[in-house]
């Protein structure tokens, strides 16, 4: 009997097996991968390569999210994310970042600047300070204390993006709906167990000092070992006002399948925000039976899978049929 079968089987006759009932009754979820897995948004298929050889190793979920995010923080040709990320409207590079373990730990920073791999800082907060946050210059001055490296990570692309900005300086943060980079990744390790982790530069042009939803727990992110994880990407501001990965893991726990419950978060942002039509939000979730399913509001949103050492891209459901 595989690892996974026998975990799942383990998991439904204990006490967890509680939680697990009335997710059954929902319909039948897509079939569950017999063996680990690892999620990201949009398609960032070199950061799910990473992290499914970090799976394979045997690292844990922490390591796996950790190794996966960083390919993207580093890469100067994602614009969202990190190293060459688009700066605020004043030039400087600000990035939010979170991460989540099986143990319900948590660490994250925001508003952070000149770090490179600000999702490396939000862990060190969760695994070495009695805290979950540090904003800006304590999060920058705790980083160079713990060894990270202060530098320029603003790129002549980015500047030059906001230098074009710059001509017309329209400030309206609107995302816009087709390009976006930011990652969330979910993943469960060979054990069995989950953790998710999350890292941008927010808003191309935001306000100096605008923090979105990346580093906020249970709106960018959030992972319950016993029913699984849930990450978020697009306007910040509406996935924050409906707690929107909580919501969505909290609509798993009362037996909705993965992209049941990123649907319902998604109505949630429809039914309670005006200006619905002029912005994208999507969630991605992973259940702890494996299975996993993504919603968004606007068309184009995607998400890669990893069963295997190739991953696989997926287009996912959306809301807004125009
Ligand atoms: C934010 N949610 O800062 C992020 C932006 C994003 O792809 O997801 N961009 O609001």
């Amino acid at each position: 009997m595989s690892s996974r079968r026998k975990f799942l089987e383990k998991s439904l006759g204990g006490a967890i097996g509680l939680t697990f009932a009335p997710l059954l009754m929902h319909g039948v979820p897509p079939a569950a991968p017999d063996g680990p897995i690892v999620l990201s948004t949009w398609n960032n298929k070199k950061a799910n390569q990473a992290a499914w050889s970090a799976v394979e190793s045997g690292k844990s979920a922490l390591d796996v999210v950790e190794i996966g995010v960083k390919t993207v923080e580093a890469d100067p040709k994602d614009m969202s994310v990190g190293y060459g990320g688009r700066p605020d409207r004043d030039g400087n590079v600000t990035l939010d970042a979170s991460i989540m373990n099986a143990e319900g730990d948590c660490g994250s920073v925001c508003f952070l600047q000149d770090i490179k791999h600000p999702i490396a800082v939000a862990r060190k907060v969760m695994e070495t300070t009695p805290h979950v946050m540090l904003a800006g210059e304590g999060a920058q001055q705790f980083a160079l204390e713990n060894g990270f490296e202060a530098e320029n990570l603003l790129t002549p692309e980015a500047e030059s993006a906001w230098k074009n900005w710059q001509k017309e300086a329209k400030y309206k943060p609107i995302i816009n709906i087709e390009n976006h980079d930011t990652i969330g990744m979910l993943a469960m390790d060979k054990n069995g167990d989950l953790s998710g982790a999350c890292t941008t530069s927010g808003l191309a042009f935001k306000m100096h000092g605008r923090v979105g939803d990346s580093p906020i727990i249970g709106a960018g992110l959030f992972v319950d070992n016993e029913v699984g994880g849930a990450v978020a990407t697009g306007m910040g501001e509406a996935i924050v006002k409906v707690c929107g990965s909580f919501l969505v893991v909290e609509l798993m726990r009362q037996g909705r399948t993965a992209e049941e419950a990123c649907k319902a978060a998604v109505e949630r942002v429809v039914k309670k925000q005006k200006g619905h039509k002029d912005f994208q939000v999507c969630f991605l979730a992973l259940r702890k039976d494996g299975t996993y399913g993504g919603y968004a509001l606007h068309k184009g949103f995607m998400y890669v899978v990893s069963t295997q050492a190739v991953p696989t891209v997926m287009d996912s459901l959306h809301y807004l049929k125009s």
